[in-house]
């Protein structure tokens, strides 16, 4: 199902030039909202009312105030994104028809879109009260912005994998849906891990939290600083384990497997004892 609203108008302030901000004009404004696989049944709770997102738009339009109407339609798709649950994707176009240009023009616009992501995430520490460090974890990653947290695993001990001079870890995986990009995505998890005061060590070395992206959806990612999949997840016991009780059907998108049977291959035949 997919609803549209178009050439929605507000009057505001956006724009580089001081007589912009200070006088204002016309923007219209266009979004799509895919509601995914929703069948409503005729029943307005079920889907998602076009007048309250008209409405939040059009308050977000007016009340902020932004240079660029690439970045309104950045925030536009966000709020949608993150305040309309049922919506899976949301794209946004902005267009400003009286825009200061000094040629005759049609029209002007930028759009920007906003996905809901199902993302699975690897937590570890090894370092402090590793336990209270997870469960810091869990509850920051519920108050961020543009993720909702759906499922926890239990957490468990596990033997430190790769560098094995180092005390144990505590591990455990977190489900979540998420509006945010797999880079910000990623700046979150930094920005956790900081919090939790984790300090540059060796690497795969001792850490209060480590808070690894393992999956995006079905979302390949390879670059400098980020492979997604994460590219060790099969071979971790400490990675499948806990991820199998959350996400057993979840995909692999490079080897097309599903995580219980990435955990099969790599339990073999002890599955039963782990
Ligand atoms: N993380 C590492 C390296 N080794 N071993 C265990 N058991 N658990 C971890 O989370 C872990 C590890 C690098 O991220
Ligand atoms: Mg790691
Ligand atoms: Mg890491």
């Amino acid at each position: 199902m997919v609803i549209r609203l178009e050439g929605l108008e507000v009057f505001a302030f956006h724009g580089v030039f001081e007589r912009e901000k200070r006088e204002g004009q016309k923007f219209l404004i266009d979004a799509t909202l895919d509601l995914g696989e929703c069948d409503p049944h005729d029943s307005l709770p079920e889907t998602v009312d076009y007048g309250a997102a008209a409405e939040r738009i059009a308050a977000f339009a007016a009340e902020e105030r932004f240079d660029l109407i690439e970045s309104l339609a950045e925030g536009l798709a966000d709020t949608v994104a993150r305040e309309f649950e049922r919506v899976r994707r949301v794209e946004i176009t902005v267009h400003k028809p009286n825009a200061p240009i000094s040629v005759p023009f049609g029209d002007v616009s930028a759009t920007a879109a906003r996905e809901r992501t199902v993302a699975y995430l690897g937590l570890g520490s090894n370092l402090g009260d590793r336990e209270a460090c997870l469960r810091a974890a869990a509850e920051w990653l519920r108050e961020t912005d543009g993720i909702r947290v759906l499922a926890v695993s239990s957490i468990r001990e596990t033997p430190p994998y790769g560098v094995t001079d180092q005390g144990p870890f505590l591990n455990a995986c977190a489900k979540i849906e998420t509006t945010l990009s797999p880079e910000r995505l990623l700046a979150v998890c930094k920005t956790l891990e900081a919090r939790a005061h984790r300090v540059p060590t060796r690497r795969w070395g001792e850490r209060t939290l480590d808070l690894d992206i393992l999956l995006y959806g079905d979302r390949i990612v390879d670059t400098e600083d980020l492979q997604i999949p994460h590219v060790e997840m099969h071979k971790r016991a400490f990675v499948l384990d806990p991820l199998s009780e959350i996400g057993r059907g979840a995909v692999h998108p490079v080897f097309r497997k599903t995580v219980a049977q990435l955990r099969e291959e790599l339990h073999g035949n002890n599955i039963a004892f782990v």
